[in-house]
């Protein structure tokens, strides 16, 4: 099985942290979107993007990690009771839009001046972000997990879009608002399966 994608990818890195806590074999190839590789195996041409040992390609991250978890159902981090897989999924589509929006703002802000996006715009995204991350902080106070009292896909998730947040936007004044969420991604960042994200 190979892993195609780059360690700036928040979506990659979510995958990898997946499947090292998972302690499964898994060979990590860094390459683009656009590389020859990704396009035989995604139509989307977008990282991650995992090959299996047949051949086939599966894609989305979301796929991605619901795949491995199914396909190794040892130590699950997906949780198999309903509300509490409508819990995990929540905030990994809470996460995973986070990302979505800080990708937005820096690509944005590297753009050139003349053709950059507006105020409202980066005004949209960080107004995700903002919300999204008090959010988290409000939800993580006083408890050791995202969800449950074991680690799931849920901290993943948050310890992938919370690095690439704070290494790509450091300067976002949430950051500084939100200690439980900052307190929560260090005690992850500790684990040695999350290691690659600091
Ligand atoms: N929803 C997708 C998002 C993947 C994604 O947007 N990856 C970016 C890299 S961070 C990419 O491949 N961009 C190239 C493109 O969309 O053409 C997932 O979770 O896997």
């Amino acid at each position: 099985m190979k892993l195609y994608g780059s360690h700036r990818s928040p979506y990659v890195q979510k995958v990898r942290v997946f499947i090292r806590e998972k302690g499964i074999p898994c060979d990590f190839l860094d390459v683009r979107p656009a590389s020859a590789e990704v396009v035989a195996l995604n139509p989307l041409s977008q990282i991650p993007t995992l090959e299996l040992d047949n051949g086939s390609g599966i894609f989305d991250s979301t796929v991605i990690v619901d795949y491995i978890d199914g396909a190794w159902p040892e130590r699950p981090l997906i949780p198999q009771a309903f509300a509490e897989r409508i819990e995990v999924r929540r905030w990994e589509a809470l996460c995973d839009g986070m990302a979505d929006s800080a990708r937005m703002i820096k690509y944005e802000a590297s753009a050139d001046a003349t053709s950059r996006k507006g105020a409202d715009y980066f005004a949209k995204h960080q107004g995700k972000v903002d919300r999204g991350m008090l959010f988290i902080d409000a939800a993580i106070a006083g408890r050791k997990y995202c969800v449950g009292n074991s680690l799931t896909l849920a901290d993943v998730a948050f310890a992938a879009a919370y690095a690439y947040i704070t290494q790509n936007l450091p300067e976002m004044s949430i950051l500084g608002q939100t200690p439980a969420a900052r307190a929560h991604a260090e005690s992850l960042f500790a684990r040695p399966s999350f290691s690659i994200l600091v």
